[in-house]
């Protein structure tokens, strides 16, 4: 991918707990929505079963990532993901309490948002502080993406070569830089 391209990277997720036959067809219903809200899928990730993070707070997820290349700036395509994780996600959410869909917006091209400083104080963020906080503003790209197998695995999938534009390194040298017991618990579902 390159990117001085307008692409962005979206990654889905959606927990295995909801329903029998929930959260792949859920996934789907989410890509197939947001190409009907002006937005071009142009590559769409296996699925993968992986991990609950943090370890222990939740069933395991179903996560995927597709590639989507749209003429609407970072901030509408965030309020089109918004509500399609809203459409597919409420009447579960009134159900059983637990949002069915997310969908997180990865990077879009190379932007830096909502500029450098802000974005090194939310990389750099403690663990701990990480798990008390979170962004009110979009922060982009995803300050966590370079942490998560879940996130990284799919990805190289529809943007391998994608190049962090803080970090300098791309989808495929960040993946190799993870634990590889991480990487081996998202297995293609
Ligand atoms: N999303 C979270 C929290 N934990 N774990 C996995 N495996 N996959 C996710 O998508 C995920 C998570 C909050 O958005
Ligand atoms: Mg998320
Ligand atoms: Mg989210």
């Amino acid at each position: 991918m390159s990117n001085s391209s307008l692409k962005a990277v979206i990654a889905l997720g959606a927990n295995l707990s909801m329903r029998e036959s929930g959260p792949k067809v859920t996934l789907q219903k989410g890509i197939d929505a947001i190409s009907r809200h002006g937005v071009v899928i142009r590559a769409v990730s296996r699925f993968f079963e992986t991990p609950c993070f943090p370890p222990g707070a939740g069933p395991d997820y179903v996560n995927a990532a597709a590639l989507i290349e749209t003429d609407k700036n970072p901030l509408e395509v965030l309020q089109l993901l918004h509500e399609v994780e809203h459409e597919y996600g409420r009447e579960r959410i009134q159900r059983w309490g637990m949002r069915t869909l997310d969908l997180d917006m990865i990077c879009y091209g190379d932007l830096v948002l909502p500029d450098r400083a802000e974005f090194a104080r939310w990389l750099n963020l403690p663990s701990e502080v990480q798990k008390q906080q979170a962004p009110e503003e979009l922060i982009l790209p995803h300050p966590r993406l370079q942490d998560r197998a879940f996130v990284l695995v799919p990805m190289a999938d529809v943007a391998p070569d994608w190049r962090h534009p803080v970090l300098g390194r791309t989808v495929i040298e960040m993946l190799a830089d993870l634990p590889a017991e991480d990487i081996e618990a998202v297995t293609p579902l």
